[in-house]
């Protein structure tokens, strides 16, 4: 370890024990769910539909991508790509059931099962449900190199770099319990270099994989879309603006019929009428958004 002025730690005079233990420490936002130990919480099997995918998730960027990803296909006219999107509140730990940790033993969402496999197949991590929704439909995962390898490309940066915009920047910018610039430095300058490596790729490529639609864009957008759209109210600190490539890409595909409604599908924020809490039928788009279910005292139709 380098030499430091334990003074100069935080809080101030702090010196790592030998051994670290739990102790409830405060995790900002984020202290009721956070644990050292990946065991089930409680006993609770999870309920399953009529449709072959059962989505367990909430619309936060990660949740957002799958179910983009499905309505993209039902769009295409793929019914075998029909879902059921059950809610799931993390800040309430429902993520760590039995159920949910046996479709997803890192107990996070998303979590989904394709019901039309013998036996069913379990699905955890956003990335390689993209994949494998993409593989299985043929869709928006090119069939030829050199554009395979390209989304495949830009799939796995987007999920080697989201750690470091959600629980690095956005962790320290707006969730924990008091500011302290180390942190946010670090990952406001990772955020920025991260923002401008998009921005130089995308001055020359219509999409991330180069003149088509991919996986690859549907699991950036929700991220650097959001980040574009003023999450965690950094935009201005960001100077976003500064990166008018991401910007064109990020309302090009704001614009996409399936974009909107899969960014709805088991969102528990904003507005309500742009909540679709659980999804089971294209009409809940119509019928059963927050806004409706709230007004008829929670009753679905
Ligand atoms: N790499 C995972 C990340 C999933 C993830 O971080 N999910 C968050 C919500 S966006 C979660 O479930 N957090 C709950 C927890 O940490 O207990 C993926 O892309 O699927």
């Amino acid at each position: 370890m380098t030499m430091n002025d334990f003074a100069k730690n935080q809080p101030s005079g702090y010196q790592p024990p030998k051994v670290w233990k739990w102790a409830g420490q405060d995790g900002g936002e984020w202290t009721s769910i956070n644990r050292p130990i990946a065991t089930p919480t409680h006993e609770k099997d999870l309920p399953v539909g009529e449709h072959p995918f059962q989505l367990y998730s909430l619309g936060t960027p990660n949740g957002q991508k799958v179910t983009i990803m499905l309505e993209e296909l039902l769009a295409l006219g793929h019914a075998g790509a029909e879902y059921d999107a059950w809610y799931i509140n993390i800040v309430q730990g429902e993520q760590f059931s039995t159920g949910f940790t046996a479709i997803n033993p890192n107990a996070k969402i998303p979590a989904m099962m394709d019901h039309s496999t013998n036996p069913p197949t379990r699905l955890f991590e956003s990335a390689s449900m993209l994949f494998y929704l993409g593989e299985k439909f043929g869709e928006f995962l090119p069939a030829a190199q050199p554009a395979r390898a390209e989304t495949m490309n830009w799939l796995m940066w987007q999920m080697g770099s989201a750690p470091f915009l959600g629980g690095g920047f956005g962790h320290f910018y707006a969730y924990a319990s008091y500011k302290m610039e180390y942190p946010i430095d670090r990952f406001a300058m990772e955020t920025k270099r991260l923002l401008h490596v998009l921005d130089l790729h995308l001055a020359d490529h219509e999409y991330l994989a180069g003149d088509a639609y991919t996986i690859a864009d549907i699991a950036n957008w929700p991220w650097y879309g959001s980040i574009m759209n003023n999450a965690y109210e950094a935009a201005e600190f960001l100077s976003v603006e500064e990166y008018t490539h991401v910007r064109r890409w990020t309302d090009q595909i704001a614009a996409r019929d399936a974009v909107k409604r899969g960014r709805m599908v088991n969102r528990g924020l904003g507005p309500l009428e742009g909540q679709l809490r659980e999804r089971h039928h294209a009409d809940d788009f119509v019928n059963n958004t927050q806004d409706k279910v709230e007004a008829r005292g929670g009753k679905r139709i």
